[in-house]
């Protein structure tokens, strides 16, 4: 039977012995082939579809090893910021251990399934006045000055939870794949898996992080102070692993690129027509494969010079369910028609 990813790979992971695990069987998520999208990219594609975890994105691989050592070392409360995922994870693993958690979010920017999430689980949720990044320094605060345990991704446990994906990625394929694309914003999950692969020792892919235009500090050089996009998870400006994430692309002879929020919508909308729904941010990364490859809403290639995942085998990290952020999807896909409860209505309005 399976028992998550401190049961599976914990042998792997550098955590203390006092760790006492703390499990909702996380982990162990599929790894879609997308022929069809594909096949118009020219790539051997993949999606590993973290939105599969227990409560809908990759945070919880971090959550079950973060909340495992706080628990384990006796502390009763947790914290994070959050633009939701890491919210409704804390929330879940803290209630699952039966300690407080206290959740901060950027009042208005967090997409509802998330809110609920947290709601849901029980976390004390709190609005902030501000960003995530404004959030992030306040939780950092709190947490040195008093005993309540940090679970935001600067806990060093979260990325040794993280770098599981990796490891189940090179397990199925039985080898690392030549380019890995992902969505990037407080810059911890990028970071877990160029560490996964570096000690996994199955080959190592190529990175191509992806940031929305409107936050995109690793692109620029420099924070965003007023960071802004549709894909609400990476509106982040100020990203905690941001050197982390440099050296990533740099180390893997990767690169790390923005996208618009257009081509976002239109690259998760190209997903969910080969059946697998994300979130927007989650998109991120396809939209980011897209562009480079001179596909969608781009004219040209990001590079100019020819596209360099052609005939390679590429996994796109999706990182949260399509359930998550159900508004977006109504608001630009299409909204469902209205008809009268009768056969001749429904006939006329898909014209047969
Ligand atoms: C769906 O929940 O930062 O680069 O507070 O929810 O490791 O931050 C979420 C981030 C990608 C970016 N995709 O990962 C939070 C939070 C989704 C996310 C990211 C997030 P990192």
């Amino acid at each position: 039977m399976y028992r998550g990813v401190l049961e599976h790979y914990g042998h792997l992971l550098d955590l203390p012995a006092h760790t006492r695990p703390v499990s909702l069987l996380e982990g162990n998520t599929p790894l879609i082939p997308m022929p069809r999208l594909g096949k118009e990219l020219g790539v051997e594609l993949f999606v590993k579809f973290e939105g599969m975890n227990p409560t809908g994105s990759f945070k919880d691989r971090g959550m079950t090893a973060a909340i495992s050592e706080a628990v384990g070392r006796g502390a009763r409360t947790v914290i994070c910021a959050s633009t939701g995922n890491t919210a409704a994870s804390a929330a879940a693993y803290a209630a699952r251990a039966g300690s407080r958690a206290i959740v901060l979010i950027p009042e208005g920017k967090v997409a509802a399934g998330k809110l609920a999430g947290a709601v849901a689980y029980g976390a004390e949720v709190i609005q902030v006045q501000g960003s995530f990044d404004a959030a992030l320094a306040l939780v950092v605060e709190i947490t040195q000055k008093t005993p309540i345990a940090l679970v935001n991704s600067i806990n060093p446990y979260r990325i040794e939870g993280q770098k599981t994906a990796a490891f189940e990625i090179c397990d199925v394929l039985g080898r690392a794949p030549d380019w890995l694309c992902l969505p990037v914003g407080n810059a911890g999950n990028i970071t877990a898996y160029w560490a996964g692969f570096k000690q996994y020792q199955k080959g190592l892919p190529r990175i191509l992080g992806v940031q929305a235009q409107g936050a995109a500090p690793l692109v620029l050089g420099h924070p965003v102070e007023n960071p802004e996009t549709i894909a609400t998870a990476i509106r982040i400006g100020k990203p905690a692993r941001g050197e982390q994430a440099l050296e990533a692309a740099r180390e893997s002879k990767g690169r790390i690129i923005a996208v618009s929020d257009e081509e976002i919508l239109s690259a998760q909308k190209m997903l969910a027509g080969e059946g697998v729904w994300v979130e927007p941010a989650s998109a991120a990364g396809i939209a980011g494969l897209m562009a480079e490859a001179g596909r969608g809403r781009r004219p040209e290639p990001v590079e100019g010079s020819g596209f360099e995942a052609r005939g390679k085998t590429v996994v796109v990290v999706c990182t949260g369910h399509g359930l998550k952020d159900p508004s977006v999807v109504i608001e630009s896909f299409q909204s469902p028609k209205v008809i009268p409860a009768n056969y001749e209505a429904l006939a006329t309005v898909i014209g047969v």
